[in-house]
């Protein structure tokens, strides 16, 4: 039987777009997405897709037998603001649905595993500036509490029982297909939007916020990259480390100055500023980069100029 990908919270800002890449790689018919309602239309209507909580343990078995799935790719999880609104409901969702995987793995079921950890499992300790893989972590989130002792079960199960399960820290996404939802870092998403609809934005972080960030196609090229990598390279069984640039928002605003003159940018923080103030300003990805080939493509100026060009164009079709 040939061998079948699931994509869990396949809708979402990462999801959507590691679908779309991974249906062009395996074939539409050897990838099952699924999420938790019908909310990307582009995702439900070109390929497999199965509503799905992978918090029902019973329910991802009955999906995984049903398509002779071997490969998860578990994108489900709340983010560092919306989980300090909801900390029991981030913690069941990003543990529960982790160990039902990691346990399915365990016991056969499905051979290989990658699991989304992320810069907030640094905190206000951690040294700030080209943060190593190995050092201090004390996460002040939520969202970055269940990403540590992720990271923690994904390196226990690989050495225990042999779990194929790979792991990058994602640093700040920013894309223009799929809007993000209840990150910290998602000015940078909004701030693009903005500038084309009212030439002005009000940052939620402060000027000089510097922050590890990665435009959309890095990230997911990195995700399929570690896991099409020979399992002997993947010698970090918790997470790696993944960066590509670190900007402030007054930087990302010179950018879009650059393409949009008039454009301008207010600041207003707001609680998101803690989390950001908590989290590393640059990250050292060497590990990534030695062990499995990682490199970026996308600088500053280059992922502006992708996102304005795409949003026009989609507002104008919109239009
Ligand atoms: C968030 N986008 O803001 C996520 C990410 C590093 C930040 O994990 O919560």
């Amino acid at each position: 039987m040939s061998s079948k990908v699931l994509i869990i919270g396949a809708c979402g800002q990462i999801g959507s777009e590691l679908t779309a890449k991974l249906r062009e790689i395996h074939g539409a018919d050897q990838v099952v997405a699924s999420d938790i309602s019908y909310n990307n239309l582009a995702v439900v209507n070109s390929g497999l897709f199965e509503i799905l909580d992978a918090r029902d343990y019973s329910a991802l078995k009955v999906c995984i037998e049903k398509y002779q799935i071997d490969t998860i790719y578990l994108m489900a999880a709340m983010l560092s603001a919306t989980g300090e609104k909801y900390p029991m409901k981030a913690w069941d969702l990003n543990m529960d649905t982790l160990f039902h995987v990691l346990n399915l793995a365990k016991d056969g079921f499905i051979k290989k595993v990658f699991w989304p950890s992320s810069i907030a499992v640094f905190g206000t300790t951690t040294p700030k500036e080209n943060t190593p893989q190995y050092t201090v972590m004390e996460p002040s989130t939520v969202y970055g509490i269940t990403k540590q002792v992720g990271e923690r079960w994904c390196e226990y199960y690989h050495n225990r029982y042999g779990v194929d399960v790979r792991s990058i820290r994602y640093p700040g996404i920013i894309s223009w297909k799929t809007l993000p939802g209840g990150g910290t870092t998602d000015y940078a998403v909004e701030i693009y939007h903005k500038a084309l609809s009212d030439n002005t934005y009000e940052s939620f972080l402060s000027e000089d916020t510097a922050l590890p960030m990665m435009f959309m196609d890095d990230a997911v090229a990195a995700t399929v990259n570690i896991m099409q990598a020979p399992a002997e390279n993947i010698k970090i069984r918790s997470s790696y480390n993944l960066s590509a640039i670190s900007f402030t928002p007054e930087q990302i605003a010179e950018s879009i100055k650059k393409q949009l003159p008039g454009f301008s940018m207010t600041y207003k923080p707001d609680f998101r500023q803690a989390i950001a103030d908590s989290w590393p300003k640059s990250i050292d990805d060497s590990r990534a980069r030695e062990d499995w080939g990682w490199k970026h493509n996308f600088d500053l100026e280059k992922m502006t100029e992708e996102m304005l060009t795409n949003l026009s164009k989609s507002e104008e079709t919109v239009a």
